[in-house]
């Protein structure tokens, strides 16, 4: 046997070296021991959870999710209920949101409404989600991954991918192990329990976590991709959902397999820009990066004029429609703002910003337009303006954004009136279907070029 990659990571349990060559080096999920030999049981502490895998070592892009994660944490803080089925929902006409995997083997799944899973499991504890509670170790969860690596990509409450490249060296050990490692942490530390895809991409990571649940370990290597992927059905992909997969069917497809047969051309010509991720996915070809959580600071829209403006009135519809803008995507981020912020760029290309603190966080288009309005208003003294920006900064939670404004009942009033828009907004597909006071019928003397959003 030629002995191509040996890499020595000297704090390993067993201070051995584990080379690419050696698929039989597998290792303990629960004491990390290396093996020694190729025998079922680890030869250290005689557990059945040993993993092995000819490209172990070389895997890093990981997939981790959390089991049954409302019904964990619940079971967590009433241990009496370990061993009983537990379904988290919104009470008797309410949908289950998960179900413990004692649940799950009388029938009950996520989304099924309750009176069906309590007909499959009529001796199961229901329990209402506490969602801060969930948030809450949700935060803890992740916090631990960032500490493994700083490439994190959270894709909801209880799951994430992380990027283990090149993270050996600082760990003393290689992914594989780091994140068998995370999982005993989790265990012990929070009380919950994950599963853990690792892979070289993306898409075989999320499959491979779901693949052994709960407390998973599962590996998906470059070698076997193929492979694997030929006999799932097409569903497995990513985005073939419901309706794809109906079309894929009444075309006679229905496994990946088949998809692997079709040149990428006549997959695009069927199904266009689908067609093209139908043909890398099935072939197990995804360059997507994992790309870490931004952290926002603030939100900001601006907007630079064909030719500059001077007067206050010209200012106005824009900076409406700017604030309107930033309110949406607010809105959309489930965030709010403490701090109000209007930009402007002079004709001689220089820069002001001016701020104002709230007493409240806010959300809506109404504030923040007529803080940046009253902002406005000293700044207009005849100087030419090339750009205007309004944004929000000291972003939150917006859990006690924009309370009921006793002082101003007008103030109020706008609020209702943004609410009520919003949602008609919502009905008809984003569009703007009603336009205010401020834009209505207004058109800015100059055409203002595109707008950028910060
Ligand atoms: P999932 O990770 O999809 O499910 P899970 O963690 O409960 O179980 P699994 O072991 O299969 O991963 O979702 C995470 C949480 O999101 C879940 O505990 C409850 C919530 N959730 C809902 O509220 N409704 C749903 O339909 C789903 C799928 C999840
Ligand atoms: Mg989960
Ligand atoms: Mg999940």
């Amino acid at each position: 046997m030629t002995c191509a990659i040996v890499t020595t990571f000297p704090l390993c349990s067993s201070a051995m070296p584990i080379s690419s060559n050696y698929p039989e080096r597998g290792f303990c999920r629960d004491c990390l021991a290396l093996q020694k030999a190729a025998c079922k049981r680890c030869d250290a502490c005689g557990s059945p959870r040993v993993v092995r895998h000819a490209e172990l070592y070389e895997l890093n892009l990981a997939h981790i999710d959390c089991d049954a994660f409302y019904a964990a944490v619940e079971k967590r803080d009433r241990p009496e209920l370990r061993h009983r089925p537990v379904i988290i929902g919104g009470g008797k006409r309410g949908v289950v949101s998960t179900a413990c995997y004692i649940a799950r083997i009388r029938g009950v799944r996520s989304a099924m409404p309750m009176f069906k899973a309590l007909e499959a499991c009529p001796e199961a504890v229901v329990i209402k989600p506490d969602m801060e509670k969930y948030a809450a170790v949700g935060r803890q969860v992740r916090a631990m991954m960032q500490s493994l690596t700083p490439l994190v990509e959270p894709l909801s409450i209880d799951e994430a991918f992380l990027d283990l490249s090149g993270t050996a060296k600082l760990h003393g050990k290689p992914a594989a192990m780091v994140l068998a490692d995370f999982s005993r942490k989790i265990e012990a530390e929070i009380g919950i329990s994950a599963s853990i895809g690792l892979s070289y991409c993306k898409f075989l990571a999320k499959v491979a976590s779901d693949l052994a649940k709960p407390r998973g370990f599962s590996v998906i290597g470059k070698q076997e991709a193929l492979e694997f992927l030929a006999s799932k059905p097409v569903t497995v992909i990513w985005g073939v959902g419901k309706a794809l997969s109906a079309t894929l069917e009444q075309n006679g497809i229905r496994t990946i397999g088949q998809l692997q047969t079709i040149e990428r051309t006549e997959l695009m010509r069927r199904y266009g820009v689908m067609g093209d991720r139908l043909y890398h996915l099935s072939r197990g070809q995804d360059d997507r990066r994992v790309e870490p959580e931004h952290d926002v600071k603030s939100i900001s829209s601006e907007t630079t004029f064909d030719s500059d403006l001077a007067a206050f009135d010209d200012l106005i519809p824009i900076l409406r429609a700017l604030s309107e803008k930033v309110s949406r995507r607010l809105k959309a981020a489930d965030i709010a703002g403490h701090t109000v912020v209007l930009k402007l760029k002079g004709s001689d290309f220089k820069s002001k910003t001016r701020n104002r603190r709230l007493p409240d966080a806010t959300q809506l288009a109404d504030r923040i337009f007529t803080t940046g309005l009253e902002l406005l208003r000293k700044e207009t003294d005849g100087t030419r303006y090339r750009l205007i920006g309004i944004g929000v900064s000291d972003l939150g939670a917006p859990t006690t954004a924009d309370p009921p404004d006793l002082i101003d009942a007008q103030a109020r009033k706008r609020a209702l009136a943004e609410g009520a828009i919003d949602a008609l907004r919502e009905k008809f597909g984003g569009k703007p279907v009603v336009e205010t006071g401020y834009t209505f019928g207004r058109k800015v003397r100059t055409r203002p070029a595109p707008d950028q959003d910060n």
